[in-house]
């Protein structure tokens, strides 16, 4: 039922995949395949959190798989950069010897000229940093520091609880609480709403914590509207009612957490934040703060669903850290249905085989300076010096599109459009990265590929099968540096292994075939993991004693009235741009069944706003600040609360209004922790255009 093999004609085949996106929901799927071609994909309906439905952009991943604008061979530039793209097909062989030579005159100087861009495409271990890691670590280039999403939520959850890890999907259903923070679940995190709409329905309370008045909010009992960049206050301002009426587990604290207590402790932080203040620097009213303490407090289990949306900023990771901490005070954690979950992905670090994987011991002791991924911008414009190294002299970009996705575009356009650049792009499609690619190499896709998977929303381990042969001559990420390696001459075996065997190494403690044949295997876990304390710290507590920003437990963002005044009387408004519903990332904006539901680039703007600047709804309008100019259509919008503009989505730049989008407005400045991008710190101001 599994394998790749051709089928009779007309007969239906169903093979086991799994959905490859950026999505913590990792769906497990059921590919059927007709006379060598897919005709549908769906969600298995016997997963636990697939549940058999698919989000709408997935349950269309054939029409973007058989796409008419897939790449299909390989091609190489022949207009110069910065001009209209222009491309010819060329062979296999003449491309990879093409680039294995560029490649190698650039090694023979200093290999670290050359860095590796990837991120998220796919999730897959196999086709993520499975050959790919082989092949750089070989070569001796740079490494990438991808930072681009969650690295300061990963910093802040190791703070607080030493790993990545959280509640289980499954016991959401059973909270009498749900605090859905920073997280528009119904658009970004759907298995998980199936849970919360459950215990909905039995009974508890949903609150919505968010700049944005989401479609999650409208299901929401209530909503909070803070400003973007206050949750760390927020989470002090309800510490210090849980401290004033006694609502801490003190049990709990005394065994399991440390640094509450003493001079420095968060209680002392914490008491620093009464209503009033915490109320005025997030926007919001001392009785919605209380009361939201209050609820938190009294309704046992209360569960909080956190996502990446809030870390977004200049105080993410710290935010992340105290957010963390409140289920450590009320013991929340004591209930399976208690807890928070931000990612569960440290839960499969003992079942992954990184060092076998990837093969860090072919740098064979030589030095490797790191790129940040998040700063690729002002790094391809930098000349080689002591601090940073040498110059950027190539760049391979696979699973991601960072001329759309990395923040403050117009440097990473002008980075990327240096002549003496030399691009290799492994994609899909011609997206706005590999129109600036000097090489552009046809990638499978999911149904046309093997990976195995983990998650960071659920516990299980999945397998995706190929279900048709590559399409043209398309070949997975894994292929291409194999044969890559071999044009440079790389002659290790590790290079002859094949995406089975990459597979297997991937993984240990998983018994494969078990896994091959349902399709996922789940962990052996503990149903409430800190109920006895636990935390994979080197004492097994919670820690608030790495008061890691210093005395100042929450910062301003960088661009806000309180730390940069002058700027905010010329740029008034702060703009968060969070995901697109029906796109994922900079993915599907190219599917026009998917485009066609959301219409056009968006911001949403409260009336308040709009009334002010004389604009109306679906006026065209420029966004702009010092770094670039945003045209899009506007909305005149309850989902906007005063202040503040909603730029929705990441739209490839050439298919949104006058070539651009939302990118064109962030800046490269690094969160406090973790090194991340700062995208939803953002100052701006609205005209028509
Ligand atoms: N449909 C769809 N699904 C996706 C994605 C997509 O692009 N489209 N992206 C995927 C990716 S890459 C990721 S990382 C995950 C999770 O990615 P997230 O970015 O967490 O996804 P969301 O939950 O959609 O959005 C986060 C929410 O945070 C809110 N927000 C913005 N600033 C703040 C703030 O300062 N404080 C608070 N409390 N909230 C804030 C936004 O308004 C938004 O509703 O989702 C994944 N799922
Ligand atoms: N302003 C703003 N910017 C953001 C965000 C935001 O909320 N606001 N979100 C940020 C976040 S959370 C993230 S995770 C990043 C995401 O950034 P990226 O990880 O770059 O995600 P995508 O834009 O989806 O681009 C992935 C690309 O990989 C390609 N791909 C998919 N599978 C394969 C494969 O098997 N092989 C190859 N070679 N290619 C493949 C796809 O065709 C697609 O073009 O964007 C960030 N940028
Ligand atoms: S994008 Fe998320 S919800 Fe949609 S199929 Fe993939 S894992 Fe499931
Ligand atoms: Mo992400």
């Amino acid at each position: 039922m599994n394998a790749p093999a051709s089928s009779t004609a007309s007969e239906i085949r169903t093979v086991h995949g799994a959905c490859p996106h950026d999505c913590p929901d990792t769906c497990a799927l059921k590919v059927s395949v007709q006379d060598g071609r897919v005709i549908k994909v769906q969600g298995r309906a016997e997963h636990g959190s697939t549940h058999g439905a698919l989000c709408t952009k997935v349950s269309r991943y054939p029409e973007r798989t058989y796409h008419p604008e897939r790449v299909l061979h390989p091609l190489k530039r022949v207009s110069p950069k910065g001009a209209a793209p222009e491309f010819r097909r060329v062979s296999w062989t003449e491309a990879l010897a093409d680039i294995a030579q560029r490649l190698s005159a650039i090694a023979a100087r200093d290999p670290q000229a050359i860095v590796p861009y990837s991120y998220a495409g796919t999730m897959g271990l196999v086709q993520g940093e499975g050959m790919a890691a082989r092949f750089f670590n070989r070569l001796g280039a740079s490494a990438l520091e991808r930072t681009i999403c969650a690295s300061a939520g990963a910093a802040g959850l190791q703070a607080s609880y030493g790993g990545k890890l959280g509640m289980h999907l499954r016991f959401f259903a059973e909270s009498r609480l749900i605090l859905i923070w920073g997280s528009n679940s119904i658009a970004s995190n759907l298995h998980f709403w199936t849970f919360a709409n459950q215990a909905k329905r039995d009974g508890a309370k949903l609150i919505c914590i968010d700049p944005r008045k989401t479609e999650t909010a409208d299901k929401c009992h209530q909503h909070i509207a803070l400003l973007p960049g206050t949750d760390g206050a927020l989470a002090l301002g309800m510490m210090h009612e849980l401290i004033q009426n006694d609502w801490l587990d003190h049990d709990y604290l005394a065994v399991h957490v440390s640094g509450f207590e003493g001079p420095g402790g968060l209680r002392e932080r914490a008491l620093a934040w009464p209503p009033e203040r915490t109320a005025e620097v997030c926007g919001l009213s001392a009785d919605e703060v209380r009361q939201l303490a209050r609820d938190y407090a009294q309704s046992a289990p209360a569960a909080i669903r956190l996502n990446y949306g809030m870390q977004r900023v200049r105080g993410g990771g710290n935010a992340v850290r105290l957010i963390a901490l409140l289920p450590c005070l009320t013991g929340a954690w004591r209930h399976r249905a208690g807890g928070l979950l931000l990612s569960s992905s440290g839960w499969f670090a003992p079942y992954k085989n990184t060092a076998a994987l990837e093969r860090a011991d072919l740098r064979a002791g030589r030095p490797q300076r790191a790129i940040n991924m998040s700063t690729i911008g002002d790094d391809l414009l930098r000349p080689a010096s002591p601090g940073f190294g040498p110059k950027i002299e190539a760049l391979v970009v696979y699973n991601s599109n960072p001329v759309a996705v990395a923040p403050e575009s117009p440097k990473v356009v002008q980075g990327f459009s240096r002549s003496d650049l030399f691009t290799v792009v492994l994609e899909h499609f011609m997206t706005d990265t590999a129109d600036l690619a000097d090489y552009v190499l046809p990638a499978t896709t999911q149904l046309e590929h093997l990976d195995v998977h983990t998650s960071y929303g659920h516990t299980d381990v999945l397998i995706n099968e190929p279900a048709v042969a590559p399409l043209g001559e398309a070949k997975p990420n894994t292929q291409i540096f194999r044969e890559l390696a071999a044009a440079m001459g790389f002659v290790e075996a590790c290079f002859a292994d094949d995406d089975e065997a990459l597979a297997r190494q991937a993984l240990r403690g998983i018994d494969f075939e078990a896994l091959r044949a349902q399709g996922w295997q789940s962990l052996p876990l503990a149903e409430a993991p800190f109920a006895q304390g636990g935390f994979p710290t080197p004492d097994g507590k919670a820690h608030c004693d790495d008061a890691l920003l210093g005395p100042a437990d929450h910062v301003p963002n960088y661009e806000s009235a309180v730390s940069a005044p002058e700027l905010a009387k010329r740029f008034p408004l702060a703009m968060i741009s969070p995901p697109a519903r029906n796109f994922l990332n900079s993915s599907f904006v190219n599917v026009k069944s998917l485009r066609d539901i959301e219409g056009e680039p968006l911001l949403e703007m409260h009336v308040l706003d709009a009334e002010a600047r004389g604009l109306e709804d679906g006026a065209t309008v420029a966004v702009f600040n010092d770094r670039g100019v945003y045209h899009c259509r506007l909305s005149v919008s309850a989902r906007a609360r005063p202040g503040v503009v909603n730029g929705l989505g990441v739209w490839w730049r050439k298919l949104g209004l006058r070539g651009s989008n939302v990118n064109e407005l962030t800046h490269q400045q690094l969160t406090d922790l973790g090194r991340a991008p700062s995208f939803y710190d953002c100052l701006v101001e609205v005209r028509a255009a």
